[in-house]
């Protein structure tokens, strides 16, 4: 059972005020002993590796908690301006490696292992990643705490703390399978519940509309059936700075008074499902990477984040400042990420005038002050939508308001419009229909101060496209955050090499300072240099070919090219055009036409959402393919392909260092940015990719000499979309149409008639969305200059320097100060003691 505790304010120093725990190996040493012996009750029979683990994940946090104090009281002292993120993912992947990174401590950890004979890189390896994301979105969200921290801004992650995260995918004879991914099962030493924090949220009953004793008309909120919110923080410490920001994950429970009533009625089975019930909602997050329309539990979770945090928020505010809200929208920023926390626009305006007792003016004027928006996709059948009369049973409040926003809403555009009925009709929050549905990205557009798209074709996209209506309306909401990633874990942790090599070169400035990397540009024609440089990337394909071997049982040579696609499985990212290519380089060494041939090592990995039939079929012909290949003699090491099976955070530590060929062959117009792209670029691998997403701006930074550009731009895509015609395209195409043919007779799928069919007529189709047929030549001609570049070492080794010289933009301290600079006007705060 769950309890708020209560609070109790303690004035005396002599508890409070610790010095910084020592960073040195013997103090290392000393603690770990402690948490070892004492807190863990381990021996010298110790067998398992998880108590090496956590006595070293005490050791460690401990080193966070004197800043993760020191940061909160210059941020409670300094009554600065704060900033939100609310996510309904955070993919965090691993914390020990990242923490002892970012405090310094990594070198005096590895000796102070060293010395107890404890093998640090085993005991790192056992850690479970925080897998709360499905995979862009929320790997971007827990990038931007780690360069929110290490910028030292005041910025708080707010998401929920799903008992199961991503699933773990399995492959079994070349299909998926999903099995639950229970992260929590040995206990997390790096939360910290907050019972004193509790917030109350509302589900179900119904409104009451009454006169308050001053006369003014009110409403309350009846007959719900209430969860409770049980916040666990977890430190997001900066890069050497003292800096230790808090993400707060909410638990859900059920209220005491369910369970006490239920019990005394003697439903003691009822009282406990519905306990069940309560606990559900943060039971697992939602496997899918584009919006599964209509499920009711998924509208919970989001309304149950937003709440939770928005109160949580007033609460703090109120607590200092009484009910004077003058200052409150100059002094917050929530940033939403996506439409998936939009509800918070709506609970805003609940939270100020039923229980801060505020008209709707004032209140509609602090939440269009508070609230940004961010746009992740531009596929309008992923745009978030909801059945109105669902969403009116389980939130009618919330229902009630949004109506209101619209009815508003649709004033104001009419008095801009006169008579326009057809454009309120297209922009009204509302869509009509059998079953009216509510718009959750208008919603948030409304209710927002500023709105982003995360790549500049993308947001250029929006504003012509999906938002048009509302760029017209409000052209000043509208603006572009380039996606990045941290240079932190992406290229200091996961590439220790590469990491070394540049800062014996250029000092360690880049690390915090990523565009300070373009200072090794000009060794790119030092031979010296180029050879390290080449080592070091010998080093880390050695170490991708050992997990690629242990995984999958599939042998990479690293003299070949390796040539990598990982990223969930979609149609509109075409991993179907790269099995295609990879069939074809199986017909041409078939056919012998293999004069000048490079040997190629393709790995392919992701994750297809569960009900995603077809992204399910495609991991089953990679597979397929991957067999035939593999096993055929005549192939030996000209080709390789392999899948490989959970594709995670920490499996792309290992993969992106390792890549010399990063594929990023989504249909031009389709991905918003993409960011693996950007990993891959840091970690000195060359892009073969389409005119699409952040793509355009890797190849802009590194030039077009260093990028392998091919396919459609997106203004072709839309023009050759109603008269494309894939089975004229293939008929002229000689090599296309035997790739085609060896799929259509059946060559991977000789004992399973007709499997593949569903991909042959995708396309086939003149209907394909993501027209793969029209880039397929573009392609092979791409790679075959991919091929010949890969035989002039020299040439490609020097490629390779200059993509990671020119990857200083794509870091996640530029994007964040970007949208500090022009959405959050937050003031970097220093922690006192720093370091
Ligand atoms: C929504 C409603 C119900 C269930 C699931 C969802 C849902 C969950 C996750 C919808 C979308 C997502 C994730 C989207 C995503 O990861 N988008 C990617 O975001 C990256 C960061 O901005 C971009 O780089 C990618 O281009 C974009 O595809």
């Amino acid at each position: 059972m769950v309890h708020r505790r209560k609070r109790t304010k303690i004035t005396s120093p002599g508890l409070t005020e610790l010095p910084h725990l020592p960073l040195d190996v013997p103090g290392l040493i000393h603690d770990y002993r402690h948490y070892f012996t004492y807190s863990l009750g381990q021996n010298k029979y110790c067998y398992s590796v998880n108590y090496f683990y956590k006595a070293l994940a005490m050791t460690v946090r401990d080193r966070l908690m004197d800043r993760w104090r020191r940061t909160r009281y210059s941020y409670i002292e300094s009554h600065c301006k704060r900033g939100y993120y609310l996510s309904l993912e955070f993919l965090m992947g691993r914390t020990l490696g990242n923490a002892m990174l970012n405090l310094g401590i990594t070198d005096a950890a590895g000796q102070a292992m060293q010395q107890l004979g404890i093998n640090l890189e085993e005991l790192a390896d056992s850690e479970i990643d925080a897998g709360l994301g499905n995979g862009g979105l929320g790997r971007l969200a827990a990038c931007f705490l780690d360069s929110c921290a290490t910028l030292q801004l005041p910025v708080m992650g707010y998401g929920i703390r799903y008992e199961y995260g991503m699933f773990r995918q399995r492959i079994v004879d070349g299909h998926q399978i999903e099995e639950p991914d229970h992260w929590l099962r040995d206990g997390n030493p790096w939360e910290q519940e907050r019972p004193e924090f509790i917030q109350r949220v509302r589900f179900g009953g119904r409104t009451e509309h009454y006169r308050s004793d001053t006369g003014e008309q009110r409403v309350r909120w009846v007959d719900s059936r209430d969860v409770l919110a049980v916040p666990y923080d977890i430190p997001i410490p900066g890069y050497r700075n003292g800096t230790v920001n808090t993400l707060r994950l909410w638990k859900a429970a059920a209220t005491d008074a369910f369970d006490l009533g239920e019990f005394n009625a003697g439903g003691y089975a009822e009282s406990v499902a519905t306990k069940n019930e309560a606990e559900n909602i943060t039971m697992v997050l939602y496997p899918n990477d584009a919006s599964e329309n209509g499920k009711v539990l998924r509208l919970r979770q989001q309304y149950f984040l937003a709440s939770a945090s928005l109160q949580d928020v007033i609460d703090r505010w109120v607590m200092v400042r009484k009910g004077d809200f003058s200052e409150f929208a100059a002094n917050n920023c929530f940033q939403l990420n996506d439409t998936h926390p939009s509800c918070a626009v709506p609970e805003l305006m609940r939270i100020l005038m039923d229980d801060q007792c505020m008209g709707w003016d004032q209140a509609w004027e602090i939440t269009c002050r508070t609230m940004a928006y961010t746009n992740h996709t531009l596929l309008p059948e992923a745009l978030e939508k909801w059945p109105l009369p669902l969403f009116g049973q389980l939130l009618p409040r919330i229902l009630e308001i949004i109506l209101e926003i619209n009815a508003r809403f649709m004033s104001e555009v009419s008095s801009r419009w006169p008579g326009d009925n057809e454009r309120m009709r297209r922009m009204s929050i509302i869509e009509e229909g059998a079953v009216p549905q509510i718009r959750m990205a208008y919603l948030a557009i409304v209710g927002s101060f500023s709105v982003n798209g995360v790549a500049a074709l993308h947001s250029q996209l929006l504003i012509q496209g999906l938002f048009r209506d509302f760029y017209e309306l409000w052209p000043h909401k509208f603006n572009n955050k380039t996606n990045g990633v941290t240079p932190r874990r992406w290229i200091a942790h996961c590439n220790p090499g590469l990491s070394s090599l540049v800062s014996e070169t250029i000092g360690t400035g880049w690390i915090s300072d990523l565009q300070l990397i373009s200072r090794i540009a000009g060794r790119a024609d030092e031979p010296a240099f180029r050879e390290r440089w080449h080592d070091i990337k010998q080093a880390n394909k050695e170490r991708l070919s050992l997990l690629v071997e242990k995984i999958c049982g599939v042998t990479f040579n690293p003299e070949g090219l390796f040539d990598v696609q990982v990223k969930r499985i979609h149609e509109y990212k075409r991993q179907l055009l790269n099995i295609l290519h990879v069939i074809h380089l199986y017909d041409r060494i078939k056919r012998g036409d293999t004069a000048g041939w490079t040997n190629r090592c393709v790995l392919i990995g992701g994750k297809a959402a569960p009900g995603y039939a077809m992204a399910k079929l495609i991991i089953k012909l990679i597979n397929n393919v991957a067999a035939v290949v593999n096993a055929d003699p005549a192939v030996g090491d000209r080709l390789k392909v392999a899948f490989l099976p959970n594709y995670s955070v920490t499996a792309m530590e290992i993969i992106c260092p390792g890549t010399d060929l990063s594929e990023q062959l989504s249909t031009a117009g389709k991905e918003a940015s993409g960011t693996g792209n950007m990993k891959f670029m840091m970690n000195g691998a060359i892009t073969i990719g389409t005119l699409d997403g952040a793509n355009i701006e890797i190849r802009e930074e590194v030039g077009e000499d260093n990028f392998f550009m091919f396919g459609l731009t997106s203004e072709q895509v839309e023009e050759l979309r109603g008269n494309y015609d894939p089975c004229a395209i293939i008929s002229r195409d000689d090599e296309l149409q035997k790739v085609m043919s060896l799929l259509r007779c059946g060559h991977f799928n000789l004992f399973e008639t007709g499997l593949f069919d569903p991909i042959i007529n995708a396309v086939c189709s003149p209907h394909d969305p993501w027209m793969v047929a029209a880039d397929f030549r573009s392609f092979v001609d791409a790679q075959k200059r991919v091929a010949a570049a890969y035989q002039d070492r020299e040439g490609w080794t020097r490629m390779s320097i200059l993509n990671t010289a020119c990857s200083g933009k794509f870091s996640t301290d530029r994007t964040i100060s970007d949208y500090n600079e022009e959405i959050w006007h937050l003031k970097p705060m220093p922690v006192e003691g720093g370091e």
